[in-house]
Protein backbone atom coordinates (compact mmCIF):
# COMPACT_ATOMS: atom_id res chain seq x y z
CA UNK A 1 0.00 0.00 0.00
CA UNK A 2 1.45 3.52 -0.97
CA UNK A 3 0.42 6.36 1.14
CA UNK A 4 1.58 9.95 -0.43
CA UNK A 5 1.09 13.27 1.68
CA UNK A 6 1.01 16.29 0.09
CA UNK A 7 3.51 18.73 2.31
CA UNK A 8 4.79 21.82 3.47
CA UNK A 9 7.10 22.07 6.44
CA UNK A 10 6.34 22.71 9.87
CA UNK A 11 2.67 21.82 9.61
CA UNK A 12 3.17 19.10 6.76
CA UNK A 13 6.31 17.56 8.82
CA UNK A 14 4.11 17.29 12.15
CA UNK A 15 1.60 15.46 10.34
CA UNK A 16 3.86 13.25 8.26
CA UNK A 17 5.04 12.14 11.95
CA UNK A 18 2.01 10.89 12.47
CA UNK A 19 0.90 8.55 9.59
CA UNK A 20 4.30 7.60 9.61
CA UNK A 21 3.54 6.48 13.65
CA UNK A 22 0.15 5.40 12.74
CA UNK A 23 1.49 3.23 9.60
CA UNK A 24 4.03 1.86 12.19
CA UNK A 25 1.41 0.94 14.12
CA UNK A 26 -1.33 -0.43 11.86
CA UNK A 27 -0.09 -0.95 8.82
CA UNK A 28 3.48 -1.62 9.15
CA UNK A 29 4.17 -2.81 5.28
CA UNK A 30 2.82 0.29 3.69
CA UNK A 31 5.10 3.19 1.81
CA UNK A 32 5.09 6.87 2.55
CA UNK A 33 6.17 8.97 0.41
CA UNK A 34 5.85 12.63 0.95
CA UNK A 35 5.79 15.11 -1.61
CA UNK A 36 7.19 18.44 -0.43
CA UNK A 37 7.26 21.97 -1.57
CA UNK A 38 10.18 23.55 -3.00
CA UNK A 39 8.87 27.10 -3.61
CA UNK A 40 10.02 28.51 -0.59
CA UNK A 41 13.65 27.79 -1.65
CA UNK A 42 16.67 29.73 -2.31
CA UNK A 43 20.05 30.78 -3.18
CA UNK A 44 21.85 32.40 0.04
CA UNK A 45 25.29 32.52 0.82
CA UNK A 46 26.05 30.50 -2.22
CA UNK A 47 24.35 27.69 -0.77
CA UNK A 48 21.10 26.30 -1.87
CA UNK A 49 18.66 26.46 1.01
CA UNK A 50 15.34 24.14 0.86
CA UNK A 51 13.28 25.02 3.91
CA UNK A 52 9.76 22.78 3.83
CA UNK A 53 12.09 19.90 2.68
CA UNK A 54 14.34 20.23 5.94
CA UNK A 55 11.14 20.85 8.42
CA UNK A 56 10.14 17.83 6.95
CA UNK A 57 13.71 15.65 7.12
CA UNK A 58 15.10 17.00 10.69
CA UNK A 59 11.21 16.51 12.04
CA UNK A 60 11.07 12.78 10.77
CA UNK A 61 14.74 12.00 12.07
CA UNK A 62 13.50 13.50 15.13
CA UNK A 63 16.64 16.43 14.49
CA UNK A 64 14.27 19.47 15.02
CA UNK A 65 13.99 21.95 17.03
CA UNK A 66 10.11 21.78 17.96
CA UNK A 67 10.12 25.23 19.86
CA UNK A 68 11.54 27.02 17.58
CA UNK A 69 9.46 25.29 14.83
CA UNK A 70 12.05 25.43 12.13
CA UNK A 71 15.82 23.97 11.69
CA UNK A 72 18.14 21.70 14.03
CA UNK A 73 17.74 21.12 18.12
CA UNK A 74 21.01 21.83 19.90
CA UNK A 75 21.95 24.26 17.54
CA UNK A 76 24.91 26.89 17.35
CA UNK A 77 25.11 30.07 15.52
CA UNK A 78 28.60 30.83 15.50
CA UNK A 79 29.40 30.10 11.19
CA UNK A 80 26.32 32.81 11.09
CA UNK A 81 27.73 35.48 13.30
CA UNK A 82 30.84 35.22 11.08
CA UNK A 83 28.60 35.60 7.87
CA UNK A 84 27.29 38.82 9.23
CA UNK A 85 30.49 39.87 9.71
CA UNK A 86 31.45 39.83 6.35
CA UNK A 87 27.87 41.02 5.77
CA UNK A 88 27.26 37.67 3.78
CA UNK A 89 23.59 35.82 3.72
CA UNK A 90 20.84 37.91 5.08
CA UNK A 91 21.12 38.93 8.81
CA UNK A 92 17.04 37.99 9.11
CA UNK A 93 17.97 34.71 8.32
CA UNK A 94 20.21 32.53 10.78
CA UNK A 95 21.78 29.43 9.19
CA UNK A 96 22.86 27.46 12.27
CA UNK A 97 25.87 25.89 12.23
CA UNK A 98 24.53 22.15 11.96
CA UNK A 99 21.66 23.42 9.23
CA UNK A 100 24.75 24.52 7.64
CA UNK A 101 25.85 21.15 7.17
CA UNK A 102 22.74 20.38 5.22
CA UNK A 103 23.27 23.33 3.23
CA UNK A 104 27.11 22.59 2.19
CA UNK A 105 26.34 18.95 1.44
CA UNK A 106 23.23 19.68 -0.86
CA UNK A 107 24.51 22.56 -2.33
CA UNK A 108 27.95 20.51 -3.36
CA UNK A 109 26.05 17.78 -4.46
CA UNK A 110 24.01 20.07 -6.98
CA UNK A 111 27.49 21.23 -8.30
CA UNK A 112 28.47 18.13 -8.93
CA UNK A 113 25.63 17.73 -11.37
CA UNK A 114 23.03 16.26 -9.50
CA UNK A 115 19.02 17.13 -9.74
CA UNK A 116 17.40 18.21 -5.85
CA UNK A 117 16.10 14.64 -6.17
CA UNK A 118 18.86 13.50 -6.10
CA UNK A 119 21.06 15.40 -3.83
CA UNK A 120 17.36 15.11 -1.23
CA UNK A 121 18.08 11.24 -2.10
CA UNK A 122 21.25 11.55 -0.53
CA UNK A 123 21.04 14.10 2.38
CA UNK A 124 18.23 12.05 3.95
CA UNK A 125 19.81 8.49 3.48
CA UNK A 126 21.67 9.50 6.60
CA UNK A 127 18.60 8.87 8.36
CA UNK A 128 15.97 6.39 8.74
CA UNK A 129 12.76 8.44 7.90
CA UNK A 130 10.71 5.92 7.83
CA UNK A 131 9.34 7.92 4.27
CA UNK A 132 10.72 8.80 0.97
CA UNK A 133 11.02 12.68 0.54
CA UNK A 134 9.64 13.70 -3.40
CA UNK A 135 10.78 17.37 -4.45
CA UNK A 136 7.72 18.21 -5.94
CA UNK A 137 10.25 19.77 -9.07
CA UNK A 138 13.86 19.62 -9.98
CA UNK A 139 13.67 23.26 -11.73
CA UNK A 140 13.96 26.67 -9.32
CA UNK A 141 10.89 27.64 -8.69
CA UNK A 142 10.82 30.28 -6.25
CA UNK A 143 7.54 32.01 -4.73
CA UNK A 144 7.37 35.82 -4.71
CA UNK A 145 5.78 38.29 -2.96
CA UNK A 146 3.95 41.38 -4.70
CA UNK A 147 3.71 43.85 -2.07
CA UNK A 148 3.28 47.61 -2.49
CA UNK A 149 5.93 48.83 -4.90
CA UNK A 150 7.69 45.98 -6.08
CA UNK A 151 8.43 42.06 -5.55
CA UNK A 152 10.35 40.39 -2.68
CA UNK A 153 11.26 36.51 -1.98
CA UNK A 154 8.98 34.85 0.03
CA UNK A 155 11.48 34.24 2.46
CA UNK A 156 12.19 37.46 2.89
CA UNK A 157 8.81 38.85 3.16
CA UNK A 158 8.13 35.89 5.98
CA UNK A 159 10.89 36.26 7.65
CA UNK A 160 12.01 39.80 7.76
CA UNK A 161 8.68 41.45 7.05
CA UNK A 162 6.87 38.94 9.39
CA UNK A 163 4.18 38.31 6.59
CA UNK A 164 3.07 41.81 7.98
CA UNK A 165 3.82 43.50 4.49
CA UNK A 166 0.38 43.66 2.99
CA UNK A 167 0.95 40.86 0.09
CA UNK A 168 -0.91 41.34 -3.06
CA UNK A 169 -0.51 38.42 -4.42
CA UNK A 170 1.85 35.61 -4.58
CA UNK A 171 4.12 34.26 -7.67
CA UNK A 172 5.62 30.90 -8.89
CA UNK A 173 9.04 32.75 -10.64
CA UNK A 174 10.91 30.12 -12.85
CA UNK A 175 7.48 28.08 -13.73
CA UNK A 176 7.65 28.42 -17.04
CA UNK A 177 9.37 25.54 -18.64
CA UNK A 178 8.92 23.54 -14.57
CA UNK A 179 8.10 20.39 -14.76
CA UNK A 180 6.84 17.70 -11.81
CA UNK A 181 9.61 14.96 -10.85
CA UNK A 182 8.34 12.25 -12.14
CA UNK A 183 9.19 10.55 -8.43
CA UNK A 184 6.29 13.16 -7.98
CA UNK A 185 3.93 12.30 -10.47
CA UNK A 186 4.22 7.96 -9.66
CA UNK A 187 3.63 8.83 -5.96
CA UNK A 188 0.28 10.18 -7.01
CA UNK A 189 -0.31 7.80 -9.42
CA UNK A 190 0.46 4.60 -7.81
CA UNK A 191 -1.37 6.45 -4.28
CA UNK A 192 -3.84 4.37 -2.27
CA UNK A 193 -4.57 7.63 -0.87
CA UNK A 194 -3.33 11.12 -1.09
CA UNK A 195 -3.12 13.20 2.06
CA UNK A 196 -3.35 16.87 1.81
CA UNK A 197 -1.53 17.54 4.71
CA UNK A 198 -2.85 20.63 6.91
CA UNK A 199 0.01 22.86 5.50
CA UNK A 200 -0.42 26.14 4.24
CA UNK A 201 -3.09 26.61 1.72
CA UNK A 202 -1.61 29.15 -0.57
CA UNK A 203 2.04 28.19 -0.50
CA UNK A 204 2.76 25.21 0.74
CA UNK A 205 -0.43 23.16 -0.95
CA UNK A 206 -1.19 26.32 -3.73
CA UNK A 207 2.61 26.15 -4.80
CA UNK A 208 2.78 22.13 -5.13
CA UNK A 209 -0.80 22.42 -6.87
CA UNK A 210 0.70 24.53 -9.60
CA UNK A 211 3.86 23.02 -10.69
CA UNK A 212 2.96 21.87 -14.17
CA UNK A 213 1.89 17.94 -14.17
CA UNK A 214 0.89 17.36 -10.55
CA UNK A 215 -2.95 18.84 -11.00
CA UNK A 216 -3.40 16.77 -13.88
CA UNK A 217 -1.88 13.43 -11.87
CA UNK A 218 -4.76 14.48 -9.30
CA UNK A 219 -7.49 14.94 -11.32
CA UNK A 220 -6.62 11.17 -13.11
CA UNK A 221 -5.53 9.08 -9.89
CA UNK A 222 -7.58 6.26 -8.83
CA UNK A 223 -6.90 7.22 -5.08
CA UNK A 224 -8.91 9.10 -3.04
CA UNK A 225 -7.62 12.76 -2.07
CA UNK A 226 -8.33 13.48 2.00
CA UNK A 227 -7.53 16.81 3.25
CA UNK A 228 -7.08 18.31 6.90
CA UNK A 229 -7.88 21.65 7.60
CA UNK A 230 -4.96 23.93 8.99
CA UNK A 231 -7.61 25.66 10.26
CA UNK A 232 -9.30 25.40 13.87
CA UNK A 233 -12.13 27.52 14.70
CA UNK A 234 -11.88 30.45 12.18
CA UNK A 235 -7.86 30.61 12.98
CA UNK A 236 -5.04 28.97 11.72
CA UNK A 237 -2.68 26.87 14.56
CA UNK A 238 0.18 28.48 14.41
CA UNK A 239 2.36 30.85 11.94
CA UNK A 240 1.30 33.67 9.52
CA UNK A 241 -0.59 31.32 7.07
CA UNK A 242 -3.88 33.76 7.65
CA UNK A 243 -1.67 36.38 6.05
CA UNK A 244 -1.18 34.58 2.41
CA UNK A 245 -4.86 33.57 2.70
CA UNK A 246 -5.88 37.24 3.13
CA UNK A 247 -3.96 37.94 0.59
CA UNK A 248 -5.91 35.84 -2.11
CA UNK A 249 -8.80 36.44 -0.63
CA UNK A 250 -9.88 33.37 0.98
CA UNK A 251 -11.66 33.76 4.55
CA UNK A 252 -9.36 31.84 7.31
CA UNK A 253 -12.08 29.65 7.95
CA UNK A 254 -12.21 25.56 6.95
CA UNK A 255 -15.26 25.93 4.83
CA UNK A 256 -13.64 28.63 2.75
CA UNK A 257 -10.55 26.48 2.34
CA UNK A 258 -12.48 23.60 1.09
CA UNK A 259 -14.12 25.76 -1.41
CA UNK A 260 -10.83 27.20 -2.24
CA UNK A 261 -9.25 23.60 -2.80
CA UNK A 262 -13.11 22.39 -4.21
CA UNK A 263 -14.54 19.17 -4.42
CA UNK A 264 -13.12 16.78 -6.63
CA UNK A 265 -16.51 15.82 -8.22
CA UNK A 266 -16.21 19.41 -9.32
CA UNK A 267 -13.25 19.19 -10.97
CA UNK A 268 -11.59 20.35 -7.67
CA UNK A 269 -9.25 19.05 -5.13
CA UNK A 270 -11.11 17.21 -2.85
CA UNK A 271 -13.34 13.50 -2.08
CA UNK A 272 -13.00 14.48 1.69
CA UNK A 273 -11.94 16.65 4.28
CA UNK A 274 -11.13 16.72 7.70
CA UNK A 275 -12.17 19.61 10.16
CA UNK A 276 -12.15 20.01 14.05
CA UNK A 277 -15.02 19.56 16.01
CA UNK A 278 -15.19 22.68 16.83
CA UNK A 279 -16.02 23.22 12.90
CA UNK A 280 -18.40 20.34 13.04
CA UNK A 281 -21.47 23.03 12.17
CA UNK A 282 -20.12 24.77 9.54
CA UNK A 283 -21.23 23.46 5.71
CA UNK A 284 -18.97 22.30 3.31
CA UNK A 285 -18.70 21.57 -0.38
CA UNK A 286 -16.59 18.61 0.20
CA UNK A 287 -17.81 15.52 1.96
CA UNK A 288 -16.06 16.59 5.41
CA UNK A 289 -15.71 14.52 9.26
CA UNK A 290 -15.27 16.43 12.49
CA UNK A 291 -12.42 14.86 14.74
CA UNK A 292 -9.81 16.47 16.82
CA UNK A 293 -7.64 18.48 14.73
CA UNK A 294 -4.92 19.50 17.24
CA UNK A 295 -1.69 17.39 16.93
CA UNK A 296 -0.18 18.18 20.20
CA UNK A 297 1.87 14.74 20.42
CA UNK A 298 2.86 11.50 18.45
CA UNK A 299 -0.57 10.18 19.47
CA UNK A 300 -2.46 13.01 18.86
CA UNK A 301 -0.92 13.24 15.51
CA UNK A 302 -1.25 9.67 15.10
CA UNK A 303 -4.52 9.31 15.72
CA UNK A 304 -5.33 12.62 13.04
CA UNK A 305 -3.38 10.03 10.67
CA UNK A 306 -5.96 7.21 11.13
CA UNK A 307 -9.01 9.55 11.34
CA UNK A 308 -7.65 10.96 7.60
CA UNK A 309 -7.35 7.09 6.45
CA UNK A 310 -10.98 6.31 7.80
CA UNK A 311 -12.06 8.67 5.65
CA UNK A 312 -10.75 7.64 2.62
CA UNK A 313 -12.06 3.98 3.64
CA UNK A 314 -8.97 2.29 4.37
P1 LIG B 1 5.50 25.91 6.79
O1 LIG B 1 5.80 25.61 5.35
O2 LIG B 1 6.71 25.73 7.68
O3 LIG B 1 4.78 27.21 6.99
O4 LIG B 1 4.48 24.78 7.28
P2 LIG B 1 3.22 24.19 6.53
O5 LIG B 1 2.82 25.02 5.39
O6 LIG B 1 3.46 22.73 6.30
O7 LIG B 1 2.10 24.25 7.68
C1 LIG B 1 1.79 25.46 8.30
C2 LIG B 1 0.40 25.27 8.84
O8 LIG B 1 0.36 24.14 9.69
C3 LIG B 1 -0.07 26.43 9.68
O9 LIG B 1 -0.90 27.26 8.89
C4 LIG B 1 -0.86 25.77 10.80
O10 LIG B 1 -2.19 26.20 10.81
C5 LIG B 1 -0.79 24.27 10.49
N1 LIG B 1 -0.66 23.48 11.70
C6 LIG B 1 0.38 23.47 12.55
N2 LIG B 1 0.13 22.65 13.58
C7 LIG B 1 -1.09 22.10 13.35
C8 LIG B 1 -1.93 21.19 14.08
O11 LIG B 1 -1.59 20.69 15.15
N3 LIG B 1 -3.13 20.88 13.54
C9 LIG B 1 -3.56 21.42 12.36
N4 LIG B 1 -4.76 21.06 11.89
N5 LIG B 1 -2.81 22.31 11.64
C10 LIG B 1 -1.60 22.64 12.15
N1 LIG C 1 12.43 31.31 9.90
C1 LIG C 1 12.54 32.47 10.64
O1 LIG C 1 11.50 32.97 11.08
N2 LIG C 1 13.74 33.05 10.88
C2 LIG C 1 14.90 32.56 10.41
O2 LIG C 1 15.98 33.12 10.67
C3 LIG C 1 14.84 31.34 9.64
C4 LIG C 1 16.00 30.74 9.13
C5 LIG C 1 15.88 29.53 8.40
C6 LIG C 1 17.01 28.89 7.89
C7 LIG C 1 16.89 27.71 7.16
C8 LIG C 1 15.62 27.17 6.94
O3 LIG C 1 15.51 26.00 6.23
C9 LIG C 1 14.47 27.77 7.44
C10 LIG C 1 14.60 28.96 8.17
N3 LIG C 1 13.47 29.61 8.69
C11 LIG C 1 13.57 30.76 9.42
C12 LIG C 1 12.12 29.02 8.56
C13 LIG C 1 11.48 29.25 7.19
O4 LIG C 1 11.33 30.58 6.85
C14 LIG C 1 10.12 28.52 7.27
O5 LIG C 1 10.38 27.22 7.69
C15 LIG C 1 9.33 28.27 6.03
O6 LIG C 1 9.99 28.55 4.85
C16 LIG C 1 8.04 29.01 6.12
O7 LIG C 1 7.15 28.42 5.22
CA1 LIG D 1 7.10 26.53 3.84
Amino acid sequence: MIITILSGGVGGARFARGVREHLRRSLPDAELRIIVNTGDDMWLAGLRITPDLDSVMYTLARANDEERGWGRIGETERASAELNAYGVGWPWFTLGDLDLGTHIARSSFLRDGQTLSQATARITSRWDLGALLIPVTDSEVETHVTVEGGELHFQEWWTRHRARLPALGFVQRGIEGAVATDAALAAIRDADVVLVAPSNPVVSIGTILGIPGIRDALAATAAPIVGVSPIIGGAIVRGMADACLTAIGVETTAPAVAAHYGARSAGGLLDAWLVDTVDASASYDVPTTAVPLWMRDLDTSAQLASDALAAARL
